[in-house]
């Protein structure tokens, strides 16, 4: 795979790239990755990227010229060109999934208070990360190449069980190492000495707990199997005994 971001903040992926796993991984040759000065591709002498809004508002706006010279310069026919924006719908692990299957994908990070809205149609595809603003996208861009990178790292024949790294849908489950007890916490009981049918309800019943604290919105939108509507079932008697 080949990922090439555009960007006005180069420095930024500095450590980013140089980081123990995302270096590994680059050095693996499971990826290659390029950053791109966008203001090497600025016609005038100041190196000028941005410029005023027409109809006037506060900031500077990315130039669509400058950005779709970068473009161009460094896209192939096959690339998957993103454009980051907090104005697109919030990138979930799916979409992580289909991405990592790609060859060639640009990043173009979107900077100051925009970019000229004609660049989207030299865009196949708008990303955000969340619902809140940044100043720029490239810490958008990390987040997307961190979550690509870490499914080429698992292998091929691991993704089928890609679903499973969000865990079916659910919050991860309650995890524990050594000491066994710490403050006067103790590990619980079937974990340390339960067996594997045990552990894996347990843990199961754990991850519905987890969800159900965190993100009650993840089990409404998910068809439940009668083993976890059991296990839902504990947790609410458990929670009306108050423990
Ligand atoms: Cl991709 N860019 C910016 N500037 N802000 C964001 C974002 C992207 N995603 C969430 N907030």
């Amino acid at each position: 795979m080949k990922i090439t971001v555009l960007t006005l903040f180069k420095e930024m992926y500095d450590g980013f790239l140089n980081s123990s796993i995302i270096k590994r991984i680059i050095d693996k040759q499971l990826v290659e990755i390029n950053i791109v000065d966008i203001r090497d591709y600025s016609n005038d002498k100041h190196r000028h990227v941005d410029d005023t809004p027409y109809g006037g508002g506060a900031g500077m706006l990315m130039k669509v010229d400058v950005v779709h010279r970068a473009l161009l310069d460094n896209k192939s026919d096959s690339s998957h060109i993103l454009l980051t924006s907090p104005k697109a719908k919030p990138l979930v692990q799916k979409d992580l999934e289909r991405l990592s299957k790609l060859d060639d994908i640009v990043i173009v990070c979107g900077h100051y208070e925009g970019i000229d809205y004609r660049i989207e149609k030299y865009c196949d595809e708008k990303v955000s990360i969340g619902d809140y603003v940044l100043t720029g996208g490239e810490l958008a861009s990390m987040v997307l190449i961190d979550g690509i990178l870490r499914l080429l790292d698992e292998g091929i024949s691991s993704a089928s069980l890609l679903e499973e790294s969000y865990n079916n849908g659910l919050l991860e489950y309650a995890q524990y190492t050594r000491p066994y007890e710490y403050e006067g916490d103790i590990v619980p009981e079937v974990l340390a000495n339960g067996n594997h049918k045990e552990i894996k309800r347990f843990n199961l019943k754990s991850s519905l707990k987890e969800t159900l604290t965190y993100r009650p919105d993840l089990l409404e939108n998910r068809e439940l199997s009668e083993i976890e509507k059991e296990l839902l079932l504990e947790l609410q008697k458990e929670k009306e005994n108050g423990n």
